[in-house]
């Protein structure tokens, strides 16, 4: 990973405002995908525009370190919401005590409850998230998440995918997740994390970020999906990968197509949500990808105005 310096760092200024985007050779299509995400960005700050004070200081601060590192801890943001988290998390263990066509499994063949399924999965998840658990919409349209997705991308981007998954303690190995890789949905991501419990150490399976590396890869980068950590550590150093070590209430943000993974659980299960953020559809193409659900809006039509309903553009409503 000796090009780094040859490497340059876009900033795009849109109207008044910067956002800064990786460059060509860290897409996975390269030029193309930084024209057509170029004229996805310009085009949603003319249709969903953001304006001046639309987020405080603390977040800009937040992004500025997202744009430079990669990722930032929003401390304490959920805080005051610990009950709407904890609805989320117990719902979800309805779901995975029951098991079957509700759950997606890490291998995709089983149908078990979780107490059976446990010790032959890495994980499982919740289907249809947004329609099965739609108290998550209130987080999604949430004044605080709102702040930050709009400082990020300077417009009002879109949910992408979410993901509400609980990661066993068990034998099996590391795998899929539990390895490095970029995610290549769309060129342009900003996931969100909140851990559904505290995870204060490596063994409580942290998401681990390598910094820097949405803005800094190999050449040969696409060549190889799941890349070994001794790679790694040789081409970024173990000073640039960070175990994100976070509370129930704190919220991680990432770039997640820079390199990262989340660590095996080896003490506790783990339970998360995760939202990804986006201004293009994935694969380019505007098929709608996750459902959400009638109850889900309503849920959170106090939140709902002109300006955010935007969020849902890439979302079919069932
Ligand atoms: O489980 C984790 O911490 C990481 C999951 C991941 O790779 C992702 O959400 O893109
Ligand atoms: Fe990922």
């Amino acid at each position: 990973m000796d090009d780094r310096s040859s490497q340059t760092k876009a900033t795009h200024a849109i109207m008044n405002y910067n956002i800064k985007v990786p460059p060509a050779n860290c897409m996975k299509d390269g030029d193309r995908d930084y024209q057509q995400i170029s004229k996805f960005i310009l085009s949603r700050c003319f249709k969903h525009p953001v304006s001046e004070g639309d987020w405080s200081e603390d977040t800009e601060k937040g992004i500025d370190s997202i744009y430079e590192r990669g990722w930032h801890k929003f401390q304490g943001l959920f805080n005051e919401d610990l009950d709407l988290l904890d609805s989320i998390q117990n719902k979800m263990e309805k779901f995975l005590d029951q098991g079957g066509s509700n759950c997606i499994y890490h291998s995709s063949s089983s149908s078990l409850p979780q107490n059976e399924a446990r010790n032959k999965e890495l994980f499982m998840s919740v289907k249809d998230p947004l329609v099965n658990v739609p108290e998550i919409a209130k987080i999604i349209f949430d004044k605080k998440i709102l702040q930050i997705v709009k400082c990020f991308f300077k417009c009002v981007p879109a949910l992408g995918t979410l993901n509400l998954r609980k990661s066993f303690v068990n034998d099996l190995p590391p795998d899929q997740t539990n390895l490095y890789h970029c995610d290549n949905n769309s060129p342009l991501l900003l996931k969100l994390f909140f851990y559904l419990n505290d995870v204060d150490a490596i063994e409580d399976g942290p998401f681990n970020y390598v910094e820097t590396s949405a803005f800094n890869k190999p050449q040969n980068w696409r060549d190889i999906y799941r890349v070994p950590d001794d790679l790694i550590v040789k081409g970024y150093g173990e000073d640039k990968i960070k175990n994100l070590t976070a509370k129930k209430g704190d919220v991680l943000a990432a770039m997640t197509t820079g390199y990262h993974k989340g660590q095996k659980v080896l003490s506790k299960d783990r339970s998360m949500l995760t939202l990804d953020f986006v201004v293009a559809p994935e694969d380019w193409d505007a098929r709608k990808q996750f459902n959400i659900s009638k109850d889900a809006i309503m849920l959170a039509k106090d939140k709902i105005n002109q300006s955010n309903i935007c969020l849902l553009d890439f979302l079919h409503v069932v």
